[in-house]
């Protein structure tokens, strides 16, 4: 198995982006940040239906992978994916007018928090079944195979989904038929209320991809510069018609599984050793060492991000309702 698995590490001796490229990765993560943070006061005040399931902590994996991407390209995840949707270009608005149940929604507010998806922007959809996303992704991988136009799938899942048979038979066919795509998990520690160490064993994920032969990374999840390397090496073999890649990011959600989750199976000092290891922060810290963005731009960025997001989701909130006419549209 040791040829099909590696671990990631980022050279800093080599590594090097340009300022424009910093201030994409910090604008993805802060978005995404200060959407998933303005998400939960909406919630908190019963404006929202359905389940609200956190992305923050986990921003450097989706914007690390999406930053490789394009729009023709194919992605799924889970019902955390309002991050991977920010970082492939959603508009917040529309996102917000989703949650909110309003016509401007990506789904005519039908979808809800949960259920995010678009044509244009290769979003096959959020799903909030455990592991459903990744056959669809596979499914999406075989037919860009065979419209030879240099589309790839990738597909985001947490750890508990690796225990899915689903997800052991998309790998399989993945291997077996060499399709252009990437398996991403983010792998947060924990299933829901479980602990990882209670429903697996084994200690790297990626070690399943390994077993079906596909070239499996481990990375720093947390570190957006590592998992943007990591991601395109990964894309550049899928683009190149070479097979599948498995990435396991190690990362880890720094809210409950959803909200109102009381978090009583994790300890305050576990969730405050990690809070001093959470991507923005981390990337902060690089910005300001490398000299790739100062404190004046860094802040400057953020605080137009954090008004940017208030503003779509006031207009969100003041959208219109779908009318009765929509009611059985588009429902299956
Ligand atoms: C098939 C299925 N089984 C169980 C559930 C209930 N459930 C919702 S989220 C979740 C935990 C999944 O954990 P993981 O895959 O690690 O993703 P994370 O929530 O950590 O991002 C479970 C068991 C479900 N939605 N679908």
């Amino acid at each position: 198995m040791g040829e099909w698995l590696q671990f990631f590490e980022l050279n800093e001796q080599s590594w090097s982006w340009d300022q424009q490229k910093a201030e994409e990765a910090w604008r993805k993560m802060n978005v995404i940040r200060a959407f998933e943070e303005k998400s939960i006061e909406l919630y908190k005040q019963g404006l929202m239906g359905g389940s609200l399931h956190s992305y923050i902590g986990q921003e450097a994996v989706a914007t690390g992978v999406c930053m490789n991407l394009n729009t023709d390209d194919y992605i799924t995840m889970t019902y955390r994916g309002r991050g991977q949707a920010i970082a492939i270009g959603a508009d917040p608005y529309k996102l917000f007018a989703e949650m909110l149940g309003r016509k401007d929604g990506y789904c005519k507010g039908k979808g809800g928090p949960m259920h995010i998806a678009c044509r244009e922007l290769g979003i096959l959809g959020a799903n909030g079944i455990v592991g459903a996303g990744i056959p669809i992704a596979v499914g999406s991988a075989l037919t860009a195979k065979y419209r030879k136009k240099g589309q790839i799938a990738v597909t985001f899942f947490g750890d508990g989904a690796t225990n899915q048979g689903a997800f052991h038979e998309a790998l399989n066919l993945a291997a077996i038929l060499k399709l252009p795509i990437v398996f991403v998990c983010e792998n947060n520690l924990y299933s829901e209320m479980t602990p990882i160490k209670y429903s697996t064993l084994n200690e790297d994920l990626a070690e399943r991809g390994a077993a079906y032969r596909i070239p499996s990374i481990v990375v720093d999840g947390n570190d957006v510069r590592a998992v943007f390397e990591a991601t395109k090496a990964a894309v550049n073999r899928a683009r190149l018609g070479e097979g599948p890649t498995f990435i396991e990011a190690k990362t880890y959600r720094l809210a409950g599984h959803m909200f109102g989750d009381a978090e009583t199976y994790r300890s305050k000092e576990e969730v405050a050793e990690w809070r001093q290891k959470e991507p923005i922060k981390r990337f902060q810290q690089v910005c300001l060492q490398e000299q790739l963005l100062d404190e004046q731009r860094l802040n400057e960025i953020q605080n137009q991000i954090y008004k940017e997001i208030d503003t779509a989701a006031q207009q969100a909130m003041e959208a219109e309702q779908p009318g009765m006419e929509e009611i059985f549209t588009d429902v299956y």
